[in-house]
């Protein structure tokens, strides 16, 4: 395993999730008929928001935000917070699925569409995947198709309140179709590029793709 020297990889619950990985652990063998019930199999309902992180939640101002949007790109962009802010916005109500198997309904998020920076950056033909890279070090992988869901936000806010630090503050992804290590919290690069390359948990024995709904927690092998 290749890592940036740097990612807080060795915490318990990192040690714990990879053990998972290794045991197959929750996987119930339900496939659920699409659209038969709500809640995805082997989830439960929580009704508080439970905070999942690599050990380290880094507190990021706003003066001193940036993201940059670029590889495969026709064009590469670079905002700072209010030129973030100033871009088109969004909202959507979805549910939370996280691979630890608790899921979270109704959670209403505001930003900008994913599609909103598909139309600006306008990825280039050989473009099929994306990572996105977090101010903690973690990363995480993508088809284009996935990132391109029309009901996936880079959020700023959380029932109406700004996005807290431990829940990904300034800036998240929401994509609400993937558990929910898809969705990077403290967001700070969205980079396309022409092959897959498997983020942090999809190196350590987490499924590549992560539908909930086909139970994809774990890699095959
Ligand atoms: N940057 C970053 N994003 C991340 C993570 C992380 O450790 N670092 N954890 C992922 C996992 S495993 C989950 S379940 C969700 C948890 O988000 P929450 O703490 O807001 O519930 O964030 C995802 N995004
Ligand atoms: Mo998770």
């Amino acid at each position: 395993m290749t890592d940036d020297p740097d990612t807080p990889a060795d915490t318990k619950l990192t040690r714990t999730k990879q053990a998972w990985a290794r045991s197959a652990k929750f996987l119930t063998g339900r496939i659920a008929r699409p659209d038969n019930e709500r809640l995805p199999p082997g989830q439960h309902l929580v009704k508080d928001w439970p905070v999942l992180d690599l050990g380290l939640q880094p507190e990021i101002a706003v003066s001193s935000w940036s993201l940059d949007i670029d590889g495969l790109v026709e064009r590469p962009l670079h905002w700072r917070w209010d030129e973030f802010m100033a871009q088109e916005q969004s909202t959507d109500v979805s549910d939370i699925h996280c691979v630890t198997t608790w899921s979270r309904y109704d959670n209403r998020w505001e930003g900008v569409a994913t599609r909103t920076i598909l139309d600006l950056a306008h990825p280039k033909a050989e473009a099929g995947f994306v990572v996105l890279y977090s101010h903690d070090g973690y990363t995480t992988n993508l088809t284009l198709a996935d990132f391109a869901s029309e009901d996936a936000i880079l959020a700023h806010s959380w029932e109406g309140r700004p996005l807290t630090a431990e829940h990904g503050g300034p800036l998240r992804l929401v994509l609400p179709k993937l558990y929910f290590w898809k969705s990077a919290k403290w967001l700070k690069r969205i980079e396309f590029t022409s092959e897959n390359r498997p983020g942090f948990w999809e190196v350590r024995g987490y499924h590549d793709r992560g539908d909930p709904w086909r139970e994809e927690r774990y890699s095959d092998d």
